[in-house]
């Protein structure tokens, strides 16, 4: 079975989790979901980004330790992890000390390659903010004073640092990009990238003595490791880095990276960098999504938009804001939601296209077939019937042809441009005059609305993982048959006695909605 390795990026645990880690989350879960039911070997991992300054100051101001901080930042984005259905296999706490043990061998390697060496880092430093401020953020202030944007006076001031000489690998990494075209995806990021790159790169500044909130360096430890150093080494420690014996050692190099736009650079510069200097191979694909806005607005605190994952699911219902996220935004690029959006989307897709074609043909089922899978071979099929099961039969070509892209939007509305079809091959094919005139084309016409059902939801189990098990229940598909093996038809396509069809006088349960509409 062939591996597929999968991360998102650790969130800063410095606050709650919001929208843009939730659909961070969502869309990592069903890539994973859609390549775990097409066969593939996954090993789906998160984390939390534990260390920094930030943290360290967040937690003083609350009046515990940095330790205790983030054990309660961990467990918000668990909490939320399981709310969302998108539970990882793995969670690399920076703090642990398996991490500690990762980032340290990672370091030496790089040392040991003559990468990293001892200098000075000079700039702005607010002593109030704790932090280092470029020149162009500074206004002027009294006795000839800079003052950082806070207002607080900055001094000239010289650390000594540990450097990874980043500065030689711009050809190396130049040369990566050239030969895997699809290393970062969409290809408008790698473009930024490549032409970052060939402006030149200056050395970077690993180390810090300024705080001690961090992964202390090897053999120098009034220094702490820079958290992006520490933070991106995150997704070898999963793999039981320097362990090259670990169970999961073979899972490097991960296949998919996972992370939003505004930390590319770091993904597809450093860490590549990082792992070349180690001499380890890099990630195969850094995937990139946009940024979700509330309404077009950017969330934040201040604006007074933020809404908590949790109460989106509370308000729509878990599986709704899944389809949402990944039907409405198109993948890579940002997105807005709003109440008025996901109302839409839940009553016309979801109650009225799918839901609505579920409950009238199983409950016509339910009435005129005894409850169970109706059997087609009474009649002969139309073209229509056929043109139907052809069209439903194609969508795994499509589907995983979007998803070779990470176009998950296209996967789904490919689904249910199906779905659609579906509703009106069943309102063409009126069965309800057919219960009175011909029965046994009803009994095709059911049968065909059905068996499309089951290969749109056995495709939509990535997305809605929760009610497109319900809907399989309602259609009788066993467990064993709920993977993209069972929508395989080769050259038989298009007919009805293709391989994995529903089986015909198989006892269905009760029908029930699956989708309820929204009602203000
Ligand atoms: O960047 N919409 O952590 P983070 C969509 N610790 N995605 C968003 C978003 C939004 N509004 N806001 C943030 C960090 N994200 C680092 C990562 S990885 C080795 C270290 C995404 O908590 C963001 O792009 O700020 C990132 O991929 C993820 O959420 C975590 O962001």
């Amino acid at each position: 079975m062939s591996r597929f390795f999968i991360t998102t990026a650790i969130p800063y645990a410095n606050g709650a989790p919001h929208i843009g880690h939730a659909y961070e989350r969502i869309a990592t879960d069903a890539i994973q979901r859609f390549m775990r039911l097409d066969g593939r070997d996954t090993l789906f991992v998160t984390g939390m980004d534990e260390y920094g300054l930030k943290v360290q100051q967040t937690a003083a101001r609350e009046g515990v330790t940095p330790q205790e901080f983030v054990d309660r930042v961990a467990a918000e984005f668990e909490a939320m992890g399981e709310l969302l259905n998108a539970r990882a296999d793995d969670i690399v706490r920076t703090t642990q000390p398996r991490h500690a043990r990762s980032v340290q061998a990672i370091w030496e390697r790089m040392a040991a390659n003559g990468d990293i060496y001892l200098s000075k880092y000079s700039g702005w430093y607010s002593v109030r903010d704790e932090a280092y401020f470029d020149e162009s953020e500074l206004t002027d202030g009294p006795e000839g004073k800079k003052l950082a944007p806070s207002g607080a006076p900055v001094d000239w001031v010289e650390e000594e640092s540990w450097f990874f000489r980043l500065s030689a690998y711009a050809d190396r990494l130049l040369a990566h990009y050239a030969a895997n075209p699809d290393f970062v995806t969409p290809e408008k990021y790698l473009n930024e990238i490549v032409a970052f790159v060939k402006r030149g790169l200056s050395d970077l500044s690993i180390s810090r003595t300024a705080f001690s909130w961090g992964v202390p360096v090897p053999g120098d430890p009034k220094h702490v490791m820079y958290v992006w150093v520490d933070a991106l080494t995150n997704y070898i420690t999963a793999t039981g880095f320097p362990d090259a014996e670990a169970p999961r050692a073979k899972y490097w190099p991960a296949d998919v990276h996972v992370i939003g736009k505004d930390i590319t650079r770091f993904h597809a510069i450093y860490w590549p960098a990082f792992l070349m200097s180690a001499g380890l191979p890099a990630p195969k694909q850094v995937v990139v999504h946009g940024f979700l806005f509330n309404r077009g607005e950017k969330m934040s605190k201040s604006v007074g938009n933020v809404v908590s994952p949790a109460s989106l699911v509370a308000a729509y219902g878990l599986d709704p804001v899944r389809y949402f996220f990944l039907r409405e935004v198109p993948f890579g690029q940002d997105g807005s939601y709003s109440h008025e959006a996901i109302v839409a989307r839940m009553n016309a897709d979801l109650a009225n296209d799918i839901g609505n074609l579920g409950q009238r043909s199983l409950s016509m089922i339910a009435k005129n077939g005894e409850g169970r899978v109706p059997d087609p071979s009474g009649a002969a099929p139309a073209p229509e019937d056929l043109a139907m099961l052809a069209r439903a039969d194609a969508l795994i070509g499509e589907a995983r042809r979007h998803m070779a892209n990470f176009q998950i939007h296209l996967y789904v509305a490919a689904v249910f441009e199906v779905v659609a079809e579906a509703n009106r091959y069943f309102a063409n094919a009126e069965p309800w005059k057919l219960a009175k005139s011909d029965r046994a084309r009803m009994a095709l016409v059911l049968y065909v609305t059905i068996e499309t059902l089951r290969i749109a939801a056995t495709l939509l189990q990535p997305v809605m993982p929760g009610s497109m098990a319900k809907l399989l229940d309602l259609l009788a598909v066993p467990p064993e048959a709920r993977t993209f093996a069972a929508l395989e038809t080769g050259e038989a396509a298009g007919r009805l006695d293709a391989p994995n069809r529903l089986e015909p006088g198989r006892a269905l349960p009760a029908p029930s909605a699956v989708f309820p509409r929204y009602v203000e």
